[in-house]
């Protein structure tokens, strides 16, 4: 490509970006710039709101079939630091969630041997009796696959059981990066990216919308960026059920990746901005504070993002164990609507579905 401007005119006169151009952007452009096409787009399509919402994680299990090679949280059953919460510990959890005023439970786990689609249909009934207004954001992609798989049932026949279990969307992880080559050497029992793309299109059919992750920092090129995030902007043009996009940075604390040198802060911000000015069809952007630190995930309000997640109330364990910052998790919506604040944002109370709450 010629001129160093060419794909950010086309952005400014609001043209979708071709992978090309954004392979070129990702590579060549300074960061001040990108930095600016992501604050015009991110401004153009939400003003100066920023979300948080208040919700909790719960980790049922960190007991898992798979060793995903970047994976900190996953153990084998009788390992000292493995974990199978019971009902009533899940319960006390709700309850306690209930009595901070949550809206949304995130249910993800670790791919348990023994559980099937039948045990987490009757746990989601479980929670929905104990929180009936309390949105359920539950289980990847590859943790359905499994326990629909084990159960016998049939993706749209699991998907409807779950739904009238109580079942309200599905979070975004289990994506990793789509290039099947990379995949096979940072997770290579996990499912293919066309399974992960076949559960989500089924989701969406069904009524459920989902979100949508990347792991980057590890083994990938620009080359893969752009073909995960092309992959998904495809799948939104068919179906529309993406809510948000949740670029996940890798740590690299305790898992057999840790060799790998964990990327800078400024690599954070081109794939967040880049991101933003991609994926023209994805409505929100989200900087999860707890995978990246509260500084850095501040800083990307300036470079897209216009979700900070949730209060979360100390109960996730995925990127504590991973390395990151946060050992403990949990902030009040006071220092959330704090943080989005002091940037210069409007802090803006948000349901599971970016209905704003006053
Ligand atoms: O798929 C695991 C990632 C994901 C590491 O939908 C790691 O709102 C970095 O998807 N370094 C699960 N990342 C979490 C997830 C998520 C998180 C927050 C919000 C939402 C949402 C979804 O966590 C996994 C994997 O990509 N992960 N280990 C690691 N060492």
């Amino acid at each position: 490509m010629g001129k160093a401007d060419k794909p950010g005119r086309k952005i400014i006169s609001g043209k979708r970006l071709t992978e090309e151009e954004a392979l070129w952007l990702l590579k060549n452009s300074g960061l001040a710039e990108l930095g600016q096409m992501a604050w015009d787009f991110a401004r153009t399509k939400h003003g100066l709101k920023v979300y948080y919402n208040r919700n909790i994680h719960l980790e049922p299990t960190n007991i898992c079939v798979f060793r995903c090679r970047f994976c900190s949280f996953s153990r084998d059953a009788g390992h000292a630091d493995a974990w199978d919460m019971s009902r009533s510990e899940i319960e006390e959890r709700v309850k306690s969630a209930l009595s901070d005023g949550v809206t949304e439970i995130h249910i993800v786990g670790g791919v348990h041997p023994d559980r099937d689609l039948h045990y987490y249909a009757s746990l989601l009934s479980h929670i929905k009796q104990m929180a009936p207004g309390v949105h359920i954001k539950a289980f990847t992609a590859i943790e359905l696959n499994y326990m629909f798989k084990k159960a016998n049932v049939e993706v749209n026949e699991g998907f409807r059981i779950l739904k009238s279990a109580g079942l309200d969307s599905v979070p975004g992880g289990g994506a990793e990066i789509f290039n099947e080559n990379i995949r096979k050497q940072i997770c290579p029992e996990k499912g293919s990216a066309h399974l992960w793309m076949k559960i989500h299109e089924a989701a969406h059919v069904n009524g459920i919308p989902t979100n949508a992750t990347m792991l980057y920092g590890h083994l990938e090129s620009p080359e893969d960026i752009i073909h995960h995030l092309s992959v998904l902007r495809n799948l939104q043009d068919r179906t529309g059920g993406f809510n948000c996009f949740i670029p996940l940075k890798y740590r690299n604390y305790n898992n057999l990746l840790s060799d790998l040198e964990e990327k800078p802060w400024i690599y954070d911000l081109r794939i967040f901005a880049l991101s933003r000015i991609f994926l023209d069809n994805i409505p929100h952007l989200k900087a999860y504070w707890p995978m990246l630190g509260k500084p850095l995930a501040a800083l990307l309000l300036s470079f897209g993002a216009n979700d900070f997640d949730g209060t979360i109330n100390d109960s996730t364990r995925i990127y504590s164990m991973a390395g990151a910052e946060e050992k403990n998790p949990g902030m009040t919506t006071h220092e959330i609507r704090q943080i989005i604040e002091r940037e210069g944002f409007i802090a803006t109370e948000r349901d599971s579905l970016y209905n704003e709450l006053m």
